[in-house]
């Protein structure tokens, strides 16, 4: 059984066995969670992340998928990266959203990690309404088989912390 936790908070000072960051394609930073997160880390996450442009994602980490790194100097052994889909009002990019949750615990599951700790992802620089993107993040996790222990959401505010409270009801 997973337990799903929320807290509000900053996700770069939560210790779990893995934090997920809301990327983009280029691996290579940004702001919103990902600015964040590399600054907390250091320079050895956006090292890993260049060798895996390197290596397997030449083109860059599809929307959906998921690829973990160390955390560099956050209190948590990997970072999770995921690239979630840009939120559009025309067509419904709902399954690549949830695939980002699924993907991220399929990762979590290969390292063995026990306790992960999620943003919202999409939420921000992405636009998705955060109702909606609380749904799919629950509704996702909960039906999702997984070993790891502990899902926490970690949300920046209280509107997003009230978001995804009113799911777990
Ligand atoms: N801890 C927890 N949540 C946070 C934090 C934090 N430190 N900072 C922001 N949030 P975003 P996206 C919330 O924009 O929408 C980046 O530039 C924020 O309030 O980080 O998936 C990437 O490089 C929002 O609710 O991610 C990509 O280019 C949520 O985290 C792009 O943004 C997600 O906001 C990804 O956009």
């Amino acid at each position: 059984m997973t337990t799903i936790t929320l807290v509000q908070g900053d996700i770069t000072r939560q210790s779990a066995d893995a934090i997920v960051n809301a990327a983009n394609s280029s691996l290579l930073g940004g702001g919103g969670v990902d600015g964040a997160i590399h600054r907390r880390g250091g320079p050895a996450i956006l090292e890993e992340c260049r060798a895996l442009r390197a290596s397997r994602y030449g083109k860059g980490l599809p929307t959906g998928q998921a690829v973990a790194t160390t955390a560099g100097e956050l209190e948590a052994r990997w970072v999770i990266h995921t690239v979630g889909p840009v939120h559009s009002r025309s067509e419904d990019r709902s399954e690549l959203l949830a695939s980002c949750f699924r993907e991220c615990l399929r990762v979590a599951d290969e390292l063995g990690a026990r306790t992960v700790a999620f943003p919202a992802v999409s939420t921000g620089v992405y636009r998705w309404p955060m109702q909606d993107a609380a749904r799919i993040a629950v509704e996702t996790v909960r039906s999702t088989p997984t070993d790891v222990e502990e899902v926490r959401f970690v949300l920046f505010d209280e509107q997003a912390y009230e978001a995804f409270a009113a799911q777990l009801h």
